[in-house]
C-alpha cells in the first residue's frame, strides 16, 4: 500500500517537529485528533452545543494553525483529522511524535462501531494521556474497552467539552493559571445555578415557565 503524498506530507511535518527544540511556549499544550471531518461539529462544537474547541478557547487557550507562528496564549491546542483505518500511518506518526512535539495531552475522537482511534492513539502515545471521546452511542464500548495495562480516560457519548476540561485539569497540576481559570470557570457555573434558582422561587413557577 502506497501513502497518499498528503499524508506523507503531514508524517514529514510531525517528524520534523518533533526533531526540532521549540520552547514550551511555542508548542501546543493539547492535541485534537478526530477520525473524519464529519467528526468536527461533535469534537470542536457547534453554537448548540459546545465542544473541545468551546471549552479551550473559554479557558484561554488559542488554536496553533502555524508550527513557526504560533498564536499570543501561553496555552494552545492543534486540531487534526487522522484515521485510524484508512491513514494508519498517519495515526502512528501523530502519536508517535506527540510528546517530543511538545503536547502534554490529546483529546481523540472517533465515531462508529469501530472507533479505534482514541484507543490506539492511547497505546501509541504512552505514556502521554489520552482523553477519548466516543463520537456516536454506539463507539462507546470500543473507546472505553481497553485491556488491563492499557490506560485512556473517556468521557461519555459527544462529550468532548468535558474531555477538554479533563485535558486542563491535567496540565492544571504544572501551571498554576490553569487552575485558577478552571476555579473560575466552576464558579461562574454555580453562580448561573443559584441565580436561576433565586429567579425559579421568586417569580414562581407559571412565571418563570412563561406560562402567563
Ligand atoms: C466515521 O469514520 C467515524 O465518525 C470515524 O470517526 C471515522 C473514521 O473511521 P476510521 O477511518 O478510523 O475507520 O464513521
Amino acid at each position: 500500500m502506497t501513502t497518499a503524498d498528503a499524508v506523507m506530507d503531514l508524517i514529514e511535518q510531525f517528524e520534523a517537529e518533533a526533531d526540532r527544540d521549540r520552547s514550551p511556549e511555542a508548542t501546543p499544550d493539547v492535541g485534537i485528533v478526530m477520525g473524519s471531518d464529519s467528526d468536527l461539529d461533535v469534537m470542536a462544537g457547534t453554537e448548540e452545543s459546545p465542544g473541545a474547541y468551546d471549552a479551550l478557547t473559554e479557558l484561554g487557550f488559542e488554536e496553533l494553525t502555524d508550527y513557526d507562528d504560533p498564536p499570543e496564549s501561553r496555552f494552545t491546542f492543534e486540531t487534526f483529522v487522522v484515521s485510524a483505518h484508512r491513514t494508519p500511518e498517519l495515526m502512528y506518526a501523530y502519536a508517535e511524535t506527540a510528546e517530543a512535539r511538545g503536547l502534554d495531552v490529546i483529546i481523540a475522537g472517533a465515531g462508529g462501531k469501530s472507533a479505534d482511534l482514541p484507543n490506539m492513539t492511547a497505546s501509541l502515545a504512552y505514556p502521554l494521556p489520552v482523553v477519548g471521546v466516543p463520537v456516536q452511542e454506539k463507539s462507546v464500548s470500543s473507546v472505553i474497552g481497553m485491556p488491563t495495562g492499557a490506560p485512556i480516560v473517556a468521557v461519555d457519548a459527544g462529550k468532548s467539552f468535558n474531555a477538554a476540561l479533563s485535558a486542563v485539569q491535567v496540565l492544571a497540576r504544572e501551571h498554576d493559571d490553569l487552575r485558577d481559570r478552571l476555579v473560575e470557570y466552576h464558579d461562574a457555573l454555580q453562580e448561573d445555578v443559584g441565580d436561576v434558582s433565586r429567579r425559579l422561587h421568586e417569580s414562581g413557577t407559571p412565571t418563570f415557565q412563561g406560562r402567563e
